[in-house]
């Protein structure tokens, strides 16, 4: 029997827009994403970092008209940085145009699945596909050219989880939420999908079977599942959040209350995620300008769980959470890392990742919580320019707090002509948000690829060619780890920590653990100035103190995208002796033309012992970096 479109569905397209009055613009930290409109946030922790993956409203819009999906990352909580658009509904080829409704991301041995609502294109209703990639950020590919589920106008919103015995589970709906497992493949049903007993006492209250509506996240914490979903509850104007609790993936659930009430947008949909400690709701909203029921934007809020795993009502903030780790000005800073924003775009950047775009006179990008430490001198950014630039004026605090300096930018000769300029400036020391104020002409003045702020007159540290000079120190790259993580992640689930228990030099070296396979390690992601096409010269070291003394071999390794597909080339392989550190080097290597996306990371060829990981570093092609002596050496 041909299904009709659920109620909620039906009353989600009826509504006219202006029902719902969007609040004054505020500068505040929520909404989260300000360069497009985001909707049905889909938030996944990935080793130290969040990824945030949303779907997207077109501009006004009169209806659900939702072309692609976005992804960002933020290792605060504040600062976002966006990966761009990751896949969009003409990447399924039975996918019906700008039908890319709410979606979600997971990770499973080292791939990702992101599973999408879309309408099919040949009729029959919406269902669920399944997209896979090889990092969070993708590409991602249709895995099956078919849905998964459906189509069936009752199948949207799915929500994915692999519970701790290995079993994923796949849930998804609107009025009535669906259960079905998956295989280990992750892109094959395991059995029939099944529907919850939807009543008052398992999903709430309502003049309906339940106040069930669609969006469900589910979750467990502890012992506990936990399902959380846009709720209605009677004449209340619009969706609510609500949540409900089982012993069980399937059940029986209870119904435990309101999440969130009405805000000011008929729909809402929640994400839920513990990070760092802390615990977080995503949801979106109407408040960004311009804003409103098909115009939303996914906002994040902090809240903590009562002692009987009770989730309280959380009201919307316009400061959005606590900023969980200072940003260093010293290191590059990609445009794109944004706190909040006025007027500005992102879009692809030649030098790989994205870049800050469309910037008119009098936008602004506010960077929350910047520590300059004992003071900066000097600014540098990397931009380009197609008309005749402008000024980047640099503010503490506020837009009206302090200026610290003025970057004059001159016209490069196209939007992807990039050139670093630099300025002094004064005044920077402690923790200050930072607000960059462009100025200029009309139209657009000029894009920004990253920045960065020096100590002295030396700086920059963003030479982007330094001399080949062994070890003097003239590194593109050094990570000692003697003060931090340089920026190094654990790799498809592996963890890394900074480790006092050996080193190379200094005092400490990066750890790598909790690894059940051998491409699980130690992985970084270069920056824009690593240009593709270009040779460099490359060093890691490596030592192993645990498990059998059989020879390892350990694989320095790159990975990157290249015309659509991720592509990994050794950049050099050695045999360490048990409890002996061994250098992988390779003089020069040449990042692949065309390579975006570009990770250096520390793997082997078998098995699942932690390693350490000390001085890795990066110099022009030639240079010979010192490293440790011993391992059977092989170059990539
Ligand atoms: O964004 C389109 C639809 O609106 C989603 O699939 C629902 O959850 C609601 O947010």
């Amino acid at each position: 029997m041909k299904k009709l479109l659920s109620m909620v569905t039906a009353a989600a397209l009826a509504i006219p827009a202006a029902v719902i009055t969007p609040p004054a613009y505020v500068n505040a930290d929520n909404p989260a994403i300000q360069t497009i409109y985001s909707t049905d946030p889909a938030p996944m922790v990935y080793g130290d970092t969040v990824y945030l993956y949303t779907g997207r409203d077109a501009d006004n819009s009169d209806n659900y008209h939702m072309p692609d999906w976005h992804c960002y990352s933020s290792q605060d909580m504040q600062n976002w940085t966006d990966h761009g658009m990751i896949l969009s509904w003409d990447s399924f080829s039975w996918g019906k145009q700008d039908s890319a409704w709410a979606a979600q991301c997971i990770e499973r041995n080292g791939k990702f699945y992101y599973y999408v609502t879309l309408e099919n294109k040949s009729g029959g209703g919406r269902g669920i596909g399944v997209a896979v990639a090889d990092s969070p950020t993708g590409p991602f590919k249709d895995a099956l050219g078919k849905p998964l589920c459906g189509p069936d106008w009752a199948y949207i919103d799915p929500t994915v989880f692999i519970d701790d015995d290995g079993q994923a589970w796949l849930m998804f709906g609107n009025p009535t939420c669906y259960y079905v497992k998956l295989k280990e493949d992750m892109v094959t049903l395991d059995g029939e999908i099944k529907h919850f007993d939807m009543n008052k006492d398992t999903f709430g209250p309502s003049s309906k079977q339940s106040s069930y509506g669609e969006g469900p996240w589910f979750y467990k914490r502890g012992d506990l599942y936990y399902l959380v979903f846009a709720a209605f509850y009677g004449n209340d104007g619009g969706e609510s959040l609500g949540y409900s609790t089982a012993p069980s993936p399937t059940g029986p659930w209870t119904y435990r209350g309101q999440v969130m009430r009405p805000h000011n947008c008929f729909t809402n949909h929640p994400g839920v995620i513990d990070y760092k400690g802390h615990s977080y709701l995503f949801y979106h909203d109407a408040s960004l300008p311009g804003g409103g029921t098909f115009d939303r934007s996914v906002c994040i809020d902090e809240f903590t769980y009562g002692a009987d795993g009770s989730i309280p009502t959380i009201s919307p903030s316009k400061t959005g959470p606590k900023q969980l780790k200072s940003v260093d000005p010293f290191k590059r800073v990609e445009g794109e890392t944004i706190c909040f924003s006025k007027g500005v775009k992102t879009e692809n950047c030649s030098n790989g990742g994205l870049d800050l775009a469309n910037i008119e006179d009098g936008d602004y990008v506010k960077v929350s919580g910047v520590d300059f430490g004992s003071g900066a001198e000097k600014f540098t950014a990397n931009i380009a320019s197609a008309t005749d630039g402008g000024n980047i004026e640099i503010y503490l605090d506020s837009l009206s707090g302090k200026k610290i300096g003025t970057c004059s930018v001159p016209a490069t000769g196209g939007w992807q002509d990039w050139k670093e300029v630099s300025c002094d400036v004064s005044g920077a020391s402690g923790e200050h948000d930072l607000f960059f104020k462009y100025t200029g002409g009309s139209g657009y003045l000029f894009n920004v690829d990253w920045w960065t702020f020096g100590d002295d007159e030396e700086t920059p540290q963003t030479t982007t060619s330094p001399a080949p000079s062994g070890d003097s120190g003239d590194y593109l790259l050094s990570c000692s780890f003697e003060s931090g993580d340089d920026g190094w992640e654990g790799r498809a689930g592996a963890s890394v920590a900074v480790s006092s228990k050996a080193s190379l030099t200094g005092s400490k070296s990066l750890c790598c653990s909790d690894r059940s396979s051998e491409w699980q390690g130690a992985t970084y992601k270069l920056g824009s100035s690593f240009r593709a096409g270009e040779s460099y010269s490359f060093s890691a070291n490596v030592m192993y103190d645990e498990g059998s003394a059989d020879s390892q071999l350990f694989h320095f390794t790159m990975q990157y995208d290249l015309d659509g597909t991720t592509k990994y080339d050794k950049i050099a392989s050695a045999s360490p002796m048990k409890g002996k550190w061994s250098q992988l080097a390779n003089p020069s290597f040449r990042i692949p033309s065309g390579a975006e996306n570009v990770y250096i990371y520390v793997e082997t060829d078998k098995g699942s012992t932690s390693f350490y990981v000390d001085d890795v570093k990066i110099a022009a092609a030639g240079t010979e970096i010192e490293g440790a002596v011993g391992g059977q050496f092989i170059l990539g």
